[in-house]
């Protein structure tokens, strides 16, 4: 019983002293979803211990608090001495071209978001770091997946860049940790909603501007067809499932391309009337481009039963308390 006492605790201590000196660098910071990472990772391993860096210099007051380094994720040689300086343990890549953005650029995007990926693994693969979080996306679906309930895996044929990249990242990371051992998660996010950070170019970014037009008391001119459902997350949900899944033990993550995540599926004809029971006055217009035929070639509703199965994932925020919830932070947030 003692021996068993004695083990428990040194375990509970090499687990408390492993936590303790988890070392994080979030590459593509200052972006969206990086923004909101920092903050709560900060809350979670300390301040000095998570390191944000983008290529763009932060001018969110959120990163004048801690660590930030300017870095070109292309740049190995800066890449590697930031590792080093750091003695860093975990890696988010969050740098990358979105859908929109992509189609401007293909070549750039297809070099951007493959190199960055391969700049990460390798310093897993040669053990500089423990564990890698790379984010994929409902993109990797096209036309002929099925469009709703879209299950983990099926049928694949994206007719987008930015969904060629992610769908050969997806196969990219399951290589490394096949091959060498890497310990990398990903998630399927679908489109991101939050108040604390401005989304980068991609087709789902309408599910936010729409907030901004309605607190400015301006009408809102949408990109999509009004009845062109897809995916939807709220950024609280989707920062805690990235965290869940990065805590997760790493038995239990079968899934080793990325993870389907279902969120909330709605068209902009239903999210602005949910925004309408609180701004009344509100009006919306439609002037359709490029994005829809790229929305049309994703799923409305994605099927997360593996993420369930496997991390226990949970979403919280249904489409009423995700617009009341975001109404009341966008109102004060500056
Ligand atoms: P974002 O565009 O808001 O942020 C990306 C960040 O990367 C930017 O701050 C940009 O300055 C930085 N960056 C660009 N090039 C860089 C370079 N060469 N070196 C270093 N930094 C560079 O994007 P986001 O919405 O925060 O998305 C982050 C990741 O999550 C991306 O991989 C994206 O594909 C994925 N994702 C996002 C969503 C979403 O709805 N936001 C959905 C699915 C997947
Ligand atoms: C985009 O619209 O490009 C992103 C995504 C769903 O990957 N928000």
């Amino acid at each position: 019983m003692g021996n068993k006492t004695t083990f428990a605790h040194t375990h509970i201590r090499l687990l408390f002293i492993h936590f303790m000196q988890e070392k994080i660098l979030i590459i593509g910071a200052t972006g969206q979803i990086g923004t909101e990472l920092f903050v709560t990772l900060q809350k979670k391993f300390g301040t000095d211990n998570v390191i944000g860096s983008d290529i763009r210099t932060p001018n969110n007051p959120v990163f004048e608090t801690g660590i930030f380094e300017t870095l070109d994720i292309l740049d190995t040689e800066k890449l590697d001495e930031i590792v080093t300086k750091y003695q860093i343990t975990q890696v988010y890549l969050l740098a990358a071209l979105l859908s929109a953005t992509a189609e401007k650029r293909p070549e750039f995007a297809w070099r951007l978001n493959m190199d960055s990926l391969f700049n990460v693994l390798n310093l897993a693969r040669d053990k500089k770091i423990r564990q890698v979080f790379w984010p994929s996306s409902i993109a990797v679906f096209g036309p002929n997946s099925p469009k709703e309930n879209t299950p983990q895996d099926t049928v694949m044929q994206p007719t987008t860049v930015y969904g060629i990249s992610k769908l050969a990242g997806e196969q990219w990371c399951q290589y490394y940790h096949k091959t060498y051992g890497v310990d990398v998660r990903s998630i399927r996010y679908p489109g991101l909603i939050g108040y604390k950070s401005e989304p980068g170019g991609g087709t789902t970014d309408y599910a936010v501007d729409i907030f901004h037009k309605a607190k400015a008391n301006e009408d809102y001119t949408c990109f999509l067809d009004k009845d062109r459902g897809l995916p939807m997350m709220y950024m609280p949900d989707a920062i805690r499932a990235t965290i869940e899944l990065m805590n997760a033990p790493a038995d239990n993550i079968r899934i080793r391309t990325s993870y389907n995540l279902g969120g909330i599926s709605f068209t902009p004809s239903e999210i602005y009337n949910e925004i309408k029971k609180h701004y009344t006055d509100f009006k919306i217009k439609y002037e359709i481009d490029f994005r829809d035929e790229i929305a049309q070639s994703w799923p409305s509703s994605i099927k997360d039963n593996k993420a369930q199965r496997d991390w226990n994932w949970k979403m919280e925020f249904d489409l009423p308390t995700m617009v009341k919830d975001m109404l009341k932070h966008i109102k004060t947030h500056p």
